[in-house]
């Protein structure tokens, strides 16, 4: 008797299940591609009536709402209501704070429900709003990205999918680095920059201000850094090793007031943005500002019009750390970033072999060789950093010499460095150079512009997993997450950022945000169709290898 009506029932379910999947309606392309996604029946109309509805006393859930409403209102042209009643029953997008974190995931995690009559959304926090809200985005048509709702076709329809999604992000770092060193982007750029990156939830931008070939920080102590280390006599045209030059003068660095804005403005995005300052090497800017700083058995200090590695480094004189630690103090007064990036990278020790100071310098503290010299020198820096309450990152050569007790390594050449360090118990953020270098050529180099050299799809981007194979699961823990580095010696416009960048960044982000289960490239691809819209939209010049059809080389 119950196995005649278990089979009944059984096809009577399944049947209504089907019923209330609409296959009419394709699932929403959202990335990264959320933890769970559940299609429903229906369909939100978005219209002028629609009614937001949010306690705005508090200044995070207003910051949310504010963007939500900015976004909705430029794009339709409608002008949306606040409130903040209870005893709504119908067109009205609710953000809540439930402060149980446990039910999210985690602090950044949100749930978001829509149906024909509300959307409601709740996170633990208002950094998790904001990440519902790029996904209420998301279900809209690529046209609420528009900022002039006059340019928006006037047929368009604001219709939100009944879904039901459960999202937070799988990693804690997700990076974009820009090097504005080798070139300099103003400061709108920089904040299109960031508006592309919380789009994808990416929330740490790597700010590269000092380089070889350009200082790009006001140091109200140090005019010099700014009025010689900001300029170079002249460029190199072409590839590395063509020996042309342009003989321009080339530079740029923004000031403390643009560099608040810039923290303010990615702070609002629920973005860190996390200064580099470089040393001991590639201070080729700072020492042609300021000779002492180097070691005397090198003359001639430069900006740099070049590219590479330079043996003009810092000395380790007790006037380079006095230097250091005033221009970190400054650093430190315009970042609140836990974390401040010293670089550590590339560092050729010969300035340091033939320096009677620093040989003495070595004496004195005991060290067997200029890789152990190096470590003095970070750890040096990270005692103070850590004495204001911050901790350093570096690149990984900071490895050489030992570990500065508390440092975060960047791993860039290749992984081997992120697992020294995740072995020793280190924090450490991947970003090896065959996956995350956007500098690197994504198709052919013969049918691409200039740039560095390497073959980085957006295919390779998209399958790079950020935990090692060679770490168990307690060494995995030390796997903040990974970060996209665009360097820019070949990149010499924000057009030519652009892209680089896209869409191999938001690759890089559905890497850092999705569960890896999750992960697929042919869906990706496919929602990528839809993203390229949305970038379309945004004036962002994109890479469109991958648009309409695989390409060729990669199919
Ligand atoms: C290596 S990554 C560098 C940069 C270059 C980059 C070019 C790193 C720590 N150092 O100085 O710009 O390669 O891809």
């Amino acid at each position: 008797m119950r196995n005649r009506l278990i089979y009944p029932i059984t096809i009577l379910l399944i049947f209504a299940a089907a019923c209330t999947t609409p296959s009419h309606q394709s699932k929403p392309n959202i990335i990264p591609e959320p933890v769970s996604m559940k299609m429903e029946k229906g369909n939100f109309q978005l219209d002028n009536e629609t009614i937001i509805s949010a306690d705005t006393t508090s200044a995070g859930i207003k910051n949310v709402v504010r963007q939500l409403k900015k976004r909705i209102d430029n794009a339709t042209g409608y002008e949306l209501t606040i409130s903040n009643s209870d005893t709504l029953t119908t067109n009205y997008i609710a953000l809540n704070i439930d402060a149980d974190t446990a039910s999210y995931g985690n602090k950044e995690g949100y749930s978001l429900s829509t149906s024909d009559n509300r959307i409601k959304l709740q996170a633990p926090t208002p950094n998790g709003l904001f990440y519902g809200i790029q996904t209420l985005f998301q279900l809209l048509p690529p046209q609420i990205y528009q900022s002039d709702y006059t340019l928006v076709p006037q047929n368009t329809t604001w219709d939100i999918p009944a879904v039901e999604v459960e999202d937070y992000p799988r990693f804690k770092y997700r990076g974009m680095h820009l090097d504005v060193d080798r070139h300099f982007f103003p400061v709108k750029f920089i904040k299109k920059y960031i508006d592309l990156m919380a789009m994808n939830k990416m929330n740490r931008f790597h700010w590269h201000l000092t380089d070889d070939q350009g200082w790009r920080i006001q140091i109200k102590q140090y005019p010099k850094l700014t009025s010689v280390g900001a300029w170079r006599d002249s460029t190199l045209v072409g590839h590395y090793g063509s020996g042309n030059y342009n003989h321009k003068r080339y530079g740029g660095y923004y000031t403390q007031d643009e560099i608040r804005e810039v923290v303010q403005y990615a702070k609002k995005r629920y973005i860190t943005v996390i200064p580099e300052i470089e040393m001991p090497g590639h201070a080729s800017a700072a020492i042609a500002s300021y000779p002492e700083l180097g070691c005397s058995n090198i003359k001639n200090h430069h900006v740099q019009p070049t590219w590479g590695v330079f043996e003009d480094i810092y000395c380790p004189s007790e006037k380079t750390f006095t230097f250091l630690e005033n221009v970190l103090t400054e650093v430190m007064d315009l970042f609140p970033s836990k974390y401040i990036h010293i670089g550590g990278d590339e560092a050729p020790k010969t300035a340091w072999k033939n320096s009677k100071l620093a040989q003495q310098v070595m004496k004195r503290e005991g060290l067997k060789n200029e890789e152990e010299l190096q470590s003095y020198f970070i750890t040096r820096i990270e005692k103070f950093l850590n004495a204001h309450g911050r901790n350093i990152i570096g690149w990984d050569e900071i490895l050489q010499g030992g570990l500065a007790p508390n440092a975060t390594v960047m791993s860039w050449r290749g992984i081997e460095g992120g697992i020294e360090a995740a072995k020793q118990h280190h924090n450490v953020i991947m970003t090896p150079g065959g996956y995350c270098y956007l500098d690197h050529y994504q198709a052919d180099p013969e049918t691409e512009p200039l740039a560095i050299g390497g073959f980085t799809t957006l295919k390779k981007t998209y399958s790079y997993e950020p935990v090692p194979n060679e770490l168990n699961k307690e060494e995995s823990k030390y796997i903040l997450g990974a970060q996209a580095n665009v360097w820019t010696e070949y990149i010499n416009s924000p057009d030519k950022v652009e892209y680089m960048a896209y869409p191999r960044a938001t690759a890089l982000a559905e890497v850092t945000w999705s569960p890896k289960s999750k992960r697929n490239w042919t869906g990706f691809w496919r929602r990528m169709q839809t993203e390229f819209k949305r970038l379309d939209i945004l004036d962002v010049n994109a890479a469109q290898h991958y648009r309409g059809k695989m390409p060729h080389f990669q199919e």
